[in-house]
């Protein structure tokens, strides 16, 4: 959905700004001038809350990226205002801009098969390129934004409260993630016993986030930075596989199009694990696909909690979009359920291929 939003005229220089992607949280544009081409983005500060520490986390990040050279991948950069400044404060709203990445596209859906295996190349060799970043230097951008636990809480408030009246309407959506409560503390223990490493995650590792050439199929860079975090290598693993690993929308409304894709879940591992092999410990590996379960019920409750709230977190199109988008994210929990005993089979499959390669 793209449409011009304005053209104007600066010292004589035609500027036109068009929206741009399918981000849920930020709005984004794509300002085009006659030299150069750029990603403009309205931070959302309701969701965070201090974008001062938010750009000095991606300014950290960013210029990490870009020291470790890594043959064909382009670091975002950010175009700083004129007075030097990481972002642009101006009526009670917060702006960044970006170097446009006109290499690569961010997919809503995949394609094809290659295309998923090189979203876990891109993903994979963030995780192993941030492995040497001090996480002591990050913000913790959104608190407990992948604890599960608390998000089980946020939705149990939100049932409560009822602000619009809609809980009755959605029993059996309730219910299912009720019934599943005992996934929230799997991870969450691990990490809090320390028996799974803490690392810096990406943390919203979905397919639109990792930019593909559409002529070579590699990924290009990976965006949206704004939640790298401390968290666990599951989650970005679990993310990707829970936007990626079918072929509908994630608000499809027609659940009989809604189906979990082994063969691109194979696609991903594989990718994803020829970049990290050699530096995940066992408990990571073993928890890999159960984190693509995890992450697709935790993102489809949130979804059913904003419903709920009011659709006041994520950006909807029409009224009953968070619903349709829990939905899809049930259906796959299940398909994922039925598939786990595989899913752990192709993840061992890789392990032992890409482990000291
Ligand atoms: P949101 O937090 O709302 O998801 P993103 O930072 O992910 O915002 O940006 C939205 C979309 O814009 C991305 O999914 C991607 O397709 C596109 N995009 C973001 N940054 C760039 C960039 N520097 N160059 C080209 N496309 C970009
Ligand atoms: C949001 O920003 P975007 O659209 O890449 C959300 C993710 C969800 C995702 C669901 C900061 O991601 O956590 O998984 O929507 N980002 C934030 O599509 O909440
Ligand atoms: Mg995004």
């Amino acid at each position: 959905m793209k449409h011009v939003i304005k053209k104007f005229k600066i010292s004589g220089e035609l500027i036109s700004i068009t929206s741009h992607g399918g981000g849920h949280i930020n709005k984004t544009f794509k300002v085009i001038t006659s030299s150069n081409k750029y990603i403009l983005q309205k931070i959302n500060h309701h969701v965070f809350k201090d974008v001062d520490k938010l750009m000095s986390n991606i300014s950290y990040t960013t210029e990490f990226m870009k020291s470790a050279k890594i043959k064909s991948f382009i670091p975002l950069e950010i175009i700083k205002t004129i007075s030097g400044e990481n972002y642009l404060y101006y009526n009670e709203e917060y702006y960044r801009m970006y170097n446009f990445i006109s290499e690569g596209i961010g997919y809503e859906t995949i394609e094809n098969v290659e295309q998923f295996y090189e979203c876990g190349v891109g993903f994979g060799a963030f995780q192993q390129m941030l492995s040497e970043f001090d996480a002591n230097k990050l913000y913790e951008t959104i608190p407990n934004f992948h604890n599960t636990r608390v998000r089980f809480q946020n939705f149990l408030t939100a049932i409560k409260n009822d602000k619009k009246g809609r809980v009755s309407e959605i029993k059996e959506d309730i219910d299912f993630y009720l019934s599943h409560k005992h996934y929230c503390d799997v991870i969450i223990n691990l990490l809090e016993k320390k028996e799974m490493p803490t690392r810096v995650t990406h943390n919203d590792t979905k397919l639109n986030n990792v930019l593909i050439s559409p002529k070579t199929n590699k990924s290009v860079t990976i965006v949206d930075l704004d939640t790298i975090m401390p968290g666990s290598v599951v989650y970005d693993f679990g993310d990707s596989i829970r936007f990626g690993a079918n072929h509908s929308k994630e608000d499809e409304p027609d659940l009989s199009k809604v189906n979990f894709d082994i063969e691109l879940f194979e696609a991903y591992t594989k990718g994803f694990l020829s970049k990290t092999a050699n530096i995940l410990t066992k408990i990571e590996v073993e928890h890999l696909a159960f984190g693509a379960i995890l992450m697709t019920y935790e993102c489809g409750m949130r979804f059913l909690t904003d419903y709920i709230n009011g659709d006041v977190y994520f950006k909807i199109h029409y009224p009953k979009q968070n619903l349709n988008r829990s939905r899809t994210q049930v259906k796959l929990v299940k398909d994922m359920q039925k598939a786990l005993l595989q899913m752990n089979e192709i993840v061992n499959k890789y392990y032992k291929l890409f482990k000291n390669v």
